[in-house]
């Protein structure tokens, strides 16, 4: 039986180490377990909203405690009163049960550059992708079919080749306008990452991208000169998705030179196939073996 993600349940976790954590976003990776299986979870300090945060300092706090002060400078620590109950205080995530995939990309690890030829991918990455059970991107085709999520999805076409959804992405929790962070997944299930991109494919990213300008726009009043649109590669799901983000966003890991690649330039290169590819890469992923192998 699945049991359900409540206090009750998070209050049996059993703590095995932390993964991971961050001191410019406060946010942290724990890996423990809960009913017996594998979890993760990431704990992060809510942003602030523009607006929230002048209401806060009148009427939010309950406590503070001045740990400096040189006037005119000071630093205190605050508490927050418990009536501010529009204000959560923390957003939690859960991976639950976690697999031995997910722990090695949220721990903490060394990274090297690798330089992804044509034809690294096909000796390396193609049967990287392959070895993966199907089910590792069964929460894409649970979105695409309307299982799960459904009432998230922003925007929906349902043809299997020219089609795709937008929603927002897990990370973000729709507080924030500049924190805004939208997904787009394409119906087409054989594009499992840029390689597979040809030419044939500019018309669907073209659209992708008029899209995700309309949907922001209409329904967050973000305008397209403030949005970021780009491409993972290495992505963690083998399945195209196009990451749609506020350009003030600064998240700094997911945006990184190599790592991430603009649809503009996608949509302008179309010669991906042949490409070298040069990224930074884990030594926890499970392409770093085969790479260092086949470099020897
Ligand atoms: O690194 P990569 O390009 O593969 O990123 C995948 C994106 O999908 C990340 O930005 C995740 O936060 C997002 N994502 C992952 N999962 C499992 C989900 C999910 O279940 N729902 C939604 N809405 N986004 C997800």
């Amino acid at each position: 039986m699945d049991h359900p993600v409540d206090l009750e349940t998070l209050k049996t976790f059993e703590f095995d180490r932390i993964l991971s954590e961050s001191t410019t976003t406060g946010s942290i990776y724990l890996l423990g377990k809960l009913h017996n299986e594998s979890a993760i979870i990431h704990l992060q300090r809510t942003i602030l909203s523009a607006d929230g945060a002048s209401e806060l300092v009148k009427h939010g706090l309950e406590e503070i405690k001045v740990f400096l002060d040189n006037r005119p400078y000071f630093s205190a620590h605050a508490l927050l009163a418990r009536s501010t109950s529009s204000l959560p205080d923390l957003q939690i995530k859960l991976i639950w049960p976690a697999t031995e995939i997910h722990i090695a990309k949220y721990t903490l690890q060394e990274r090297v550059m690798v330089s992804e030829t044509a034809e690294k991918y096909a000796k390396v990455v193609v049967p990287y992708i392959e070895s993966f059970p199907p089910d590792r991107i069964q929460w894409v085709y649970n979105i695409l079919e309307g299982k799960k999520e459904a009432d998230r999805v922003l925007y929906r076409d349902d043809d299997p080749s020219r089609g795709f959804l937008i929603l927002p992405d897990l990370k973000w929790d729709q507080t924030s306008m500049t924190a805004l962070y939208l997904v787009v997944l394409v119906q087409d299930r054989t594009i499992r990452s840029l390689r597979d991109l040809t030419r044939d494919h500019v018309p669907l990213l073209r659209r992708i991208r008029q899209q995700a300008f309309i949907t922001a726009k209409e329904v967050f009043n973000v305008e397209p000169n403030k949005l970021r649109l780009f491409i993972h590669y290495q992505p963690s799901y083998y399945h195209f998705h196009v990451h749609v983000v506020h350009i003030d966003h600064e998240n700094l890991s997911g945006m990184m030179v190599g790592q991430a690649r603009l649809l503009e330039d996608i949509i302008s290169l179309s010669i991906l196939q042949q490409m070298t590819l040069t990224y930074a890469l884990g030594v926890e992923h499970g392409l770093y073996a085969s790479f260092l192998a086949a470099s020897n």
